[in-house]
Parts: C-alpha cells; structure tokens; sequence
C-alpha cells in the first residue's frame, strides 16, 4: 500500500514546496522516494512512488493536487458529449514516459534486493474521478452516469481499459516486476453494478496484459485490489490475477474458504491499528498470519498509510509479521 507515504519526514522534506506531480514527473524524485522506506524498513517490495491519476491526464484532462482537497480535476466529464474531449487514441510511451523513465531508474537503484511493483487505478475508479472531479464520498456523479449513460460509461471504461493495458505492458518493459491494479472504489458498487461496470474490465485487463507479456516472453504476477468488494471474492480469485489484495473488513480464514487455494491473498491489516501500542500491533499481526496462514500469503495493511502514523510503529508491524510468521513456519 502507500508505503512512500506522508509518514515519513524524510518523504515530506522531498515533497516539501513541489507540486504533486511535478514530483511524479521526475524520475529522480519518484525513484528516491520509492527507496526511502527501504532504508528505513526491512520490506520485501517496493512500489513505484506515482498516482493513479496520471491516466486521466494522459488521456487530455487536468489534474492538480490541491494540499488539503486532495485530487481536483479543471473540468470534470458531465455529459457524454464529453467524452469527445478525451484523446481517441493515447500514446502512452509519449505521455506516461516519465513512469517508465522512473520505473527504470529505480529498478537499476534497487539492485536486485526486492521487486518493484508498478501499478494502475482501474477502470471504474478512474472514472469515478474524471466525473466527480475529486474525492467523493457519495460518488453520486459518476453512478447517475451508470444508470443513465449505461452506453456512454461503458465507451469510458473500454478507452479506458485500452490505455490501462498498454500502460502497465509498458511499465514491465520499463522494469516493473509485478503488477497491482487498485479497484478502490469498487465498494460503491453493489454486486449488480460491480459485474456490470468493474469485473469485464478488470478481468479484460489481466488478460489482455498477460497475452501481450507472453507475445515477448514476459510474465509477471498481477494483484488485484478491489476495496470493500465483499461479494466478489469468489469472482475476484477467479479474473486472471495471481494475488487478490484484501481490505480489512474481510475476515482472514473467510477470504482463504471462499478463495479456496485459487489465488494467493494479500493484506489486510486495518492501517488504523498501527495507532496501537506496539506489542498490540504484534497480537493483531499474529493473529492475521494465524487466519491466513503462511502460504500463498503477502503480509501487508488493508489500505494506505495516513500522514500521522509513526514510523516506529509501522516498523513494529514489519517486525511482527517476521517474528511470527518464523515461528508459524516452525511449527508446522
Ligand atoms: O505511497 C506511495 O508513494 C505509493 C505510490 C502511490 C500509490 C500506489 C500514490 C502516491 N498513490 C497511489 C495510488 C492511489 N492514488 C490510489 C489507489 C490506492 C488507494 O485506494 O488509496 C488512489 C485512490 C489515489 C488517488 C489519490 N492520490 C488520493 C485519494 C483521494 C481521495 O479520493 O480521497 C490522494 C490523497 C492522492 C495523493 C497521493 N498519491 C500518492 C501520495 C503519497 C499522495 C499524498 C500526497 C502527497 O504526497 O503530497
């Protein structure tokens, strides 16, 4: 999850005075802090410092990062007809250069110690984006658009997808040794809508980008996280992805009956129990490992960092899942 996050002072001196993505157009920046928690941290991945919304401005639309609004687009998609103003065709090597430049950079400053993970927003949330304009806690915009403009959300969500393949095909080339597609606002959808508008695409994805990896010889693992989408874990774990990546509402040993050895699961920690003691971290983690198990397992938290968490206590997590996961190992 955000693990470059605002919870670091050295990750907040980077940022310091510099425009969101600005940052993200550097690739120097992008790398150094995709590193800095790795010398902090004993993690066994890194992702590449981006966002998800680098998508929508490739596709022709401004974005800024206003500091305390979060995501702000100029001119949000309202009516189909708007749809015109979007690129028709998206060359990504022209415009998301800069992600495969970073992506390379840090891959070369990493030197084999951990993989990188390269990532996307996936179709629905993106647009959610592009028509709310911003964070939304109703997303009441963007879903009038589904049941209004089944037609015109559908044409969004293919375009969409058509660049979303091309992206992450490209960021393997670039260096990227995993894949994570973030469905993060899969959970205003219910299961109706979610099988209608999110699973096609984000299984069009998985299988359009494993299909075109192959052609070249390539192939990396691709995880899926669909936040809050409960009632698709069955479908989740059969879409093409290796890893489905859980939030924290799902009980461990429920995630691994419905899945049933199909993918492995990744997760699920609430990032608010990081504001616990540490040796309460350390039950909460040894618990979860416990649900889990320790196979077809990546130990990680439901969802992002928040710029107040200590440090210390997100090294206590790391520190926990090591220890216990040794001693579960062990006692098999
Ligand atoms: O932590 C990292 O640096 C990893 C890179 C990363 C990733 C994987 C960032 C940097 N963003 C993301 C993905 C991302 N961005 C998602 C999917 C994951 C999730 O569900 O959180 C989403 C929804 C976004 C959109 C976004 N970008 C938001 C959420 C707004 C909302 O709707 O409430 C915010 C606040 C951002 C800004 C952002 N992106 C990344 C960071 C570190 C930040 C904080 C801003 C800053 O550093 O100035």
């Amino acid at each position: 999850m955000r693990q470059a996050g605002r919870y670091l002072p050295e990750f907040r001196e980077i940022r310091a005075g510099k425009d969101f993505f600005d940052t993200c157009r550097s690739p120097e920046n992008c790398c150094e802090l995709t590193l800095q928690p790795l010398r902090r941290f004993p993690f066994d991945a890194s992702i590449i410092f981006s966002d998800i919304l680098v998508i929508p401005q490739a596709m022709g639309m401004e974005v800024q990062m206003l500091t305390g609004k979060g995501p702000t687009f100029t001119d949000p998609l309202k009516e189909p007809e708007d749809l015109q103003r979007l690129r028709a065709k998206v060359d990504v090597n022209k415009e998301l250069d800069y992600v495969f430049k970073a992506i390379t950079l840090t891959r070369h400053k990493i030197e084999g110690k951990v993989p990188l993970i390269g990532f996307t927003g996936a179709p629905w949330t993106l647009m959610s984006y592009m028509i709310e304009g911003g964070g939304s806690t109703t997303h009441s915009k963007a879903k009038r658009w589904l049941y209004r403009h089944p037609d015109s959300s559908h044409m969004l969500l293919k375009m969409l997808a058509d660049v979303i393949v091309e992206y992450l095909v490209g960021q393997v080339a670039a260096g990227a040794q995993a894949l994570q597609v973030f469905e993060s606002h899969a959970g205003i959808l219910g299961p109706v809508e979610f099988r209608e508008f999110s699973l096609p695409y984000l299984r069009d994805i998985a299988r359009r980008v494993k299909d075109r990896l192959k052609e070249k010889g390539q192939d990396v693992p691709m995880i899926v996280f669909a936040k809050d989408a409960h009632y698709a874990l069955e479908e989740l774990s059969e879409s093409h992805y290796e890893v489905v990546s859980l939030d924290w509402t799902i009980d461990p040993r429920s995630a691994r009956e419905r899945t049933g050895g199909k993918v492995s699961l990744q997760g699920n920690m609430d990032p608010c129990a990081l504001y616990a003691p540490k040796e309460q971290i350390s039950d909460v983690v040894r618990k979860m490992l416990e649900g889990f198990g320790t196979r077809g397992y990546i130990a990680n938290l439901g969802h992002g960092l928040y710029p107040d968490m200590d440090p210390e206590n997100v090294g206590a997590f790391v520190d926990a899942v090591h220890q216990h996961s040794k001693l579960l190992i062990k006692q098999k």
